[in-house]
């Protein structure tokens, strides 16, 4: 099965991890090798070239040639062809679910909703690109005409994460191509086959219409190469999902060249439920929140925070609800929650279970690796004292932390508590609690939601958050505004000159 996967989507056993616009892909066969492995079995799925230094330089050439032409091709246009790409995504959608699901093991229902976030993020930019507004401003001056308008930026770099190989290129590469920008994207290593496939696809529609390469791809481990990437004045924006230790180097890097940088880092995201709350509704809302992409979304639900009058009950029904979990091959219709990404991925795990008993924290279910080929672990619960250190850090494995609260302002401020700030929720029936978790004084995320979880947001939002998450909004609402630059104009179609501010400047005297 997956030799078909990788045979429909134009794989081979060993591939190029360089494609240009002026070269296509770039066959090195001196080129070390990177290999994917599949983390539900450990077997080698193919082989990467890792990009070289030269390539590299080849890459960003084409690159700046391709905007040169890409950039003059009016916005509609550009969304027809996002439009005509997001076509062969549909068309090819039971492939890319399959490889998304074979490269990262997350379960095929979440491998298949991947691939849709692209497609629903494709038909959102093909709209969008009919919709790059910007004001028009009335002017103090008479015969005088204010407006700003938006141009295309550049380069824009995408560096993506391995738990959504696909769907963060789509929110970073859809909307760059509408505004008018060229996409150089440097996939995490861990997930090279899943870009190979994009890349693909999309080079069969650009090439059939006689258009620039717009989208480029460098595969490499090598953190020299990031690093240039990152300082590389040739690129204006740069948009980076990963931790925030990462990312707070990417972010001053990318500052120190006074480039732009949209930043997706760590979560630590959590829910309050109170005891007005429907605990059923609450409970499965939660179960997915904390196992979907066995805990490796950046949006998974890492912390429970629940009103003592109900925690124990609560807990009861969450151990119930872990119980029912199915683990296994993320292929099986059946299987709830498939394996982590790979054997450091489980060496955390371990390192964290064994700190959580240190520091005192009571472990309610799970806490064991499971030894069988592939990289699985159980689903964690943890009840833990308010002062337990580990549950300020994002674990990034299925670990989920309980912890109990008095009054609604406790719950908040421990919710808040973290120094992530992407995704938040609370499951609640009263509406006056409901209403102060969204105001001001309450959740401080990027995302707060009522009655659902924290994660699978829709692509329609602005998703990113605040505080050590970055502060970057991608994918649909304004994100779009990231990826141009804005230039505000002023037109005098009178008769003289008329200085703003009342100024008066006689050269007469
Ligand atoms: C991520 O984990 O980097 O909201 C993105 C969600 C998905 C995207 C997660 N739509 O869970």
């Amino acid at each position: 099965m997956a030799k078909d996967v990788l045979k429909q989507l134009g794989i081979n056993a060993i591939n190029p991890g360089a494609w240009s616009a002026g070269c296509r892909w770039i066959e090195n066969e001196d080129a070390p090798l990177l290999e994917s492995h599949n983390p539900a079995t450990g077997k080698l799925l193919a082989k990467v070239q890792i990009t070289t230094e030269n390539e590299y330089e080849r890459i960003m050439k084409d690159a700046q040639t391709a905007f040169l032409e890409w950039r003059a091709i009016p916005a509609p246009k550009r969304g027809e062809v996002i439009r005509q790409i997001g076509e062969e995504i549909r068309n090819k959608h039971d492939a890319l679910g399959k490889l998304v699901t074979l490269e990262t093991g997350k379960i095929l229902s979440e491998g298949m909703g991947e691939v849709q976030e692209m497609i629903d993020m494709a038909d959102f930019c093909v709209g969008q690109s009919r919709m790059l507004y910007g004001l028009s401003m009335h002017s103090e001056r008479s015969q005088h005409r204010m407006y700003e308008q938006w141009h295309p930026l550049g380069i824009a770099g995408v560096i993506s994460a391995f738990n959504f190989p696909m769907a963060v290129w789509a929110w970073n590469a859809f909307n760059a191509a509408i505004c008018g920008d060229v996409v150089v994207w440097k996939p995490s290593p861990k997930t090279p086959l899943c870009a190979i496939a994009v890349q693909n696809i999309c080079n069969e529609v650009l090439e059939s219409q006689g258009l620039p390469g717009i989208f480029m791809l460098f595969v490499t481990d090598n953190q020299a190469l990031a690093e240039r990437f990152v300082d590389d004045e040739r690129v204006p924006l740069v948009s980076f999902t990963g931790s925030t230790s990462v990312g707070k180097r990417v972010a001053q890097r990318v500052a120190s060249r006074m480039g732009r940088s949209i930043l997706e880092c760590s979560g630590n995201n959590a829910v309050i439920v109170e005891e007005s709350a429907d605990l059923e509704m609450a409970v499965e809302g939660i179960v997915f929140g904390a196992i979907g992409t066995a805990g490796q979304r950046c949006t998974t639900t890492r912390r429970l925070i629940i009103q003592e009058t109900i925690v124990d009950e609560f807990c009861a029904r969450l151990v119930e609800a872990y119980k029912e979990i199915r683990i296994g091959d993320p292929m099986d219709a059946r299987t709830l929650m498939g394996p982590i990404i790979d054997q450091y991925a489980v060496a955390k795990y371990s390192s964290i279970i064994k700190a959580i008993k240190a520091e005192g924290g009571t472990i309610l279910c799970g806490g064991k690796t499971i030894d069988a080929p592939g990289h699985y672990v159980e689903p964690t619960l943890v009840r833990v004292p308010r002062a337990l250190s580990m549950v300020l850090q994002e674990n990034f494995v299925p670990i989920l932390y309980v912890q109990e609260y008095t009054t609604l302002a406790q719950a908040i401020e421990i919710n808040n508590t973290v120094t992530q700030g992407l995704s938040s929720a609370m499951f609640t029936n009263n509406l006056r609690h409901a209403e102060q978790f969204l105001s001001e004084v309450g959740s401080d995320c990027g995302i707060a939601n009522i009655n659902i979880g924290t994660s699978g947001a829709e692509i329609g939002g602005a998703f990113g958050g605040e505080k050590d998450t970055g502060g970057g909004r991608e994918a649909g609402s304004d994100a779009w505004k990231n990826y141009m630059r804005r230039q505000t104009t002023t037109i005098n179609y009178g008769y003289g000159v008329q200085l703003s501010q009342g100024i008066s400047f006689d050269l007469d005297g």
